[in-house]
């Protein structure tokens, strides 16, 4: 008992076994150093043996770190876009921006560990701030060359969602680039929509500037339509598993259909991500899902090959 009210401890632990884990007395702690932060970044309140493998996960993150600080952004960095189909007009309603990096031997590939390397040690602000800024340039460059440029939709991280420079940031970002605020949407994922308090003011400020928010990656945590009701929230994007091998008369075309039918009741734009096949489309267009991403209607690709894709 402190002040009256129970405390619940845990305890994170690390282990590091002599000889094999360390002959000296400072590598042996280090190692149950390493294995400690293992055990606290997976589950907390348990513990974790030291393996080799640690040490190397530990170096790669050093090194996309180091990385992610060296250069600028443009030579590690490209955006891809991704169409977002709405299927009552058969036009292309918005692109997803999805940061890809320029790796030396594999080409253009998803950052997921520089993604996750950036979101812990807090580089995602400048990073993310490169992409919103670059996807807005772009987007702007884009409506010059073709006409009507649909909006342009960029991924917004829980670390950056909760930088109190994000709404004045993209409130300039607006004013610089001369984007048509309207054409911009943030999309922040549905566990973030439930679990930052300020998200309902965050929401509001971006709001009032005049971009659209999207929920990201819908469905996977179900309490969530009703909390959806709270936020200002313009467009609900489904989550790929549902969509993924749907089928008529499947347990997913029913889950798809119920999320649609009750975003439509709250007036949520409904799009339905990750459609691979035609026969998905089929039973995606039963739902009454306004839109459609996947990479049956297109995969992420780089700017200049938009002006095919809009052609
Ligand atoms: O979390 P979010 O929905 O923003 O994820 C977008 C990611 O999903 C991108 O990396 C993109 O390449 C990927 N993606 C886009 N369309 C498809 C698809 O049809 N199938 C699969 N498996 N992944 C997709
Ligand atoms: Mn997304």
């Amino acid at each position: 008992m402190l002040a009256q009210k129970n405390h619940v401890l845990t305890a994170s632990i690390g282990i590091a076994i002599f000889p094999d884990d360390g002959e000296e007395e400072d590598k042996l702690l280090k190692h149950a150093d390493t294995a400690m932060y293992q055990a606290k970044l997976y589950s907390r309140n348990t513990s974790r043996l030291f393996t080799e493998a640690m040490n190397e996960a530990v170096t790669e993150r050093l090194a996309i770190e180091q990385g992610l600080r060296a250069r600028p952004m443009e030579d590690r960095f490209a955006i891809f876009y991704q169409p977002i189909v709405d299927l009552t007009g058969e036009r292309l309603e918005a692109y997803e921006a999805l940061l890809r990096w320029k790796h030396p031997e594999r080409g253009f590939v998803p950052p997921v560990s520089s993604l996750d390397v950036a979101e812990h040690s807090g580089l995602i602000i400048p990073l993310g701030k490169w992409v919103i800024q670059t996807a807005c340039r772009q987007a702007v460059q884009q409506d010059a060359e073709m006409g009507a440029m649909p909006s342009v939709s960029v991924n917004i991280s829980p670390r950056q969602f909760e930088d109190a420079d994000l709404v004045p940031f993209i409130g300039e970002v607006i004013e610089s680039t001369g984007i048509e605020a309207s054409s911009l949407q943030l999309e922040i994922s549905e566990s973030m929509a439930l679990s930052v308090d300020s998200v309902a003011t965050t929401l509001g400020n971006l709001r009032e500037l005049g971009v659209r928010i999207a929920i990201d990656g819908f469905g996977t945590s179900y309490a969530a339509l009703s909390r959806l009701q709270e936020l200002p929230v313009d467009i609900v994007k489904i989550d790929k598993s549902f969509v993924r091998a749907i089928k008529v008369g499947s347990v997913s075309e029913a889950i798809v259909t119920a999320i649609v039918n009750m975003a439509r009741i709250l007036d949520y734009y409904v799009v339905a991500e990750g459609v691979e096949t035609a026969a998905e489309l089929v039973v995606i267009r039963k739902t009454g899902s306004h839109a459609v991403q996947g990479y049956y209607l297109g995969k992420p690709m780089p700017p200049e090959k938009l002006n095919e894709a809009l052609s």
